[in-house]
């Protein structure tokens, strides 16, 4: 069954921006590939926002600013679990510029996220204390849009998270999953697809959109 693009619907493109790229500091493999799948998917949308990464180069995500840590590892914070990170889309570099050949016209909002320096921020919904929002909810509520199709970067984190609080916060969310490319950090792939089930995520692939 082909899913026709209305005019409620949002695509929310996560996080396509060097860093996640082959070569970046924090490179998804195939992440390059997805690039142009989501310019010609951005052309079927009425309404797109961008997420982007975006953080102080002393950020709390950083393994660099936990001596005697390494990239990968888990650190406790006060709100959860924290993955230490390579650095990666530090504001103002070129890491943290969105990719070139990714700038849809009708692309109306960019979610800039992750720039307090205590806490992390995968979903562009809220941050990872899972109590600061980021005002997404209520942009997308006040132009009465009601399905989310979520691409981009990388699927068991950012894309993850985005769209299981879309799902969350009342609307109707789709991950076309062709246009998404994951970390895969100790089974996190896995896990990620698993909650977004059990929340009713929808899983869909390109072609599926008509
Ligand atoms: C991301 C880890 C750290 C992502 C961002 O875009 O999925 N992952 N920061
Ligand atoms: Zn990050």
């Amino acid at each position: 069954m082909p899913i026709i693009p209305r005019a409620d619907d949002v695509l929310i493109i996560v996080d396509m921006q060097y860093d996640f790229l082959p070569g970046g500091g924090l490179a998804v493999a195939g992440g390059d590939q997805i690039i142009a799948p989501i310019a010609a998917l951005a052309q079927r949308f009425d309404s797109v926002v961008m997420t982007q990464d975006w953080h102080p180069a002393d950020h709390i995500s950083f393994a660099s600013n936990h001596p005697g840590k390494h990239p990968f590892e888990t650190i406790e914070l006060a709100y959860g679990t924290q993955v230490l990170w390579p650095d990666h889309c530090v504001i103002g570099t070129h890491g943290a510029a969105l990719v070139d050949g990714l700038a849809p016209p009708n692309a109306q909002l960019i979610i800039r996220k992750g720039f307090h320096r205590e806490v992390d921020s995968y979903s562009g919904f809220q941050e990872a204390d899972r109590q600061t929002r980021t005002g997404l909810a209520g942009y997308l509520r006040e132009r009465s849009l009601q399905r989310v199709f979520v691409v981009g970067l990388a699927t068991d984190f950012c894309v993850g998270w985005t769209a299981l609080d879309a799902q969350a916060a009342g609307f109707e969310t789709f991950v076309i999953e062709d246009a998404t490319r994951a970390i895969s950090a100790d089974g996190s792939l896995g896990r990620a697809w698993a909650e977004m089930e059990k929340a009713g995520v929808e899983r869909i692939v390109a072609a599926d959109v008509g």
